[in-house]
């Protein structure tokens, strides 16, 4: 397959503000789900490579956190590994909402890039929650801000459009050999991965400011002929947030279990026992030490070229 003169491979960079659907639309895109989602902005917090083989190339996905004002030091890291991924990129796809109005966010992004070389490829996602007629003001008002290789309107969530886009980025990859074997599909280790699960699930079920505050440490996964035996912490900011974790008689730390459970077995494809704990540590979004401890390494980031 990669002998073949015409195989295009390179690295499509998926950029935008929090929750605008770039998870989604990547985990839409390889047909798996590897990052994870969420109804609450600043879910992604790493950059999330993963691989797409098909017969005209290998798209490789960076998925990666939210751009936005951080307010601690995870908060700048984040944008950080979002950042430099720009220029990692063969090709970007900036990620939007379906709507006319481009606020300071948008602006501090159409200003990153600008600077980038790599062309860049305007995704108007989420375009089942709008009328049709109304996208095209939308690409109107985005026009004017910069030059775009190409403007496609998706729905990550609905599978719309999704085929037209994958060609689209193909357009803008260099011909070469592919990058990896083509039964790669991620560089996220099978650990780190059942960590996300679970911090989805406490994303999604958690209120308010506590969710932004957690992170998940694998203490053990041990194999047995049968079953997984998965132990693991979920961190948390403040003493007083423990117990909305562990909630009444233990029922919110099952509910997150018992959530995340279906998800990794289906990744593991095999029988899962999960054991959660939840421990305090204070501040640990500002404290480099645990960051590191927590895998929000910033020597991670530092740029190779
Ligand atoms: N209606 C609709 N919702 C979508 C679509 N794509 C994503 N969403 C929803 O938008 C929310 C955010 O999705 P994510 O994929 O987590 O967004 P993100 O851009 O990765 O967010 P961060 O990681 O926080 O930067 C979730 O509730 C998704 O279900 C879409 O095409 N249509
Ligand atoms: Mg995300």
């Amino acid at each position: 397959m990669e002998d073949n003169a015409s195989f295009k491979s390179g690295f499509a960079a998926l950029i935008g503000r929090p929750n605008v659907g770039k998870s989604t639309l990547m985990n839409r895109m390889i047909g798996q789900k590897i990052a994870i989602t969420s109804d609450k902005p600043q879910t992604t917090r790493n950059r999330i490579q993963t691989v797409l083989t098909m017969q005209e190339g290998q798209i490789v996905f960076l998925d990666t956190p939210g751009i936005h004002k951080a307010k601690n030091k995870l908060g700048g890291y984040m944008v950080n590994a979002a950042e430099q991924t720009l220029k990692q990129a063969d090709v970007i796809l900036w990620l939007v909402e379906p709507t006319d109005y481009i606020g300071a966010g948008e602006k501090h992004i159409i200003e990153q890039l600008k600077k980038a070389k790599a062309p860049v490829i305007l995704v108007i996602n989420k375009t089942d929650t709008v009328k049709k007629g109304e996208i095209l003001r939308f690409i109107d008002v985005y026009r004017k801000e910069m030059d775009f290789q190409e403007i496609v309107p998706v729905s990550a969530l609905k599978g719309h459009n999704i085929d037209e886009l994958i060609r689209c980025i193909l357009l803008y990859l260099p011909y070469g050999p592919a990058y990896y074997d083509e039964d790669t599909v991620t560089d996220q280790p099978v650990r780190q991965i059942v960590a996300e699960l679970i911090r989805e699930k406490a994303l999604r079920l958690l209120e308010d400011e506590i969710p932004h505050g957690v992170a998940v440490v694998i203490e053990s996964m041990k194999e047995t002929e049968r079953i997984w035996q998965i132990e693991a912490t979920v961190v948390c900011e403040r003493e007083s947030h423990k117990g909305i974790v562990i909630g009444k008689g233990g029922r919110m730390l099952k509910q997150i279990g018992s959530a995340a459970r279906p998800d990794i077995e289906k990744m593991l494809e095999k029988q899962v026992n999960l054991k959660l704990w939840v421990k305090v540590k204070k501040d640990w979004r500002d404290s480099e030490l645990l960051l590191r401890n927590y895998g929000y390494d910033p020597k991670d980031l530092t740029d190779s070229e």
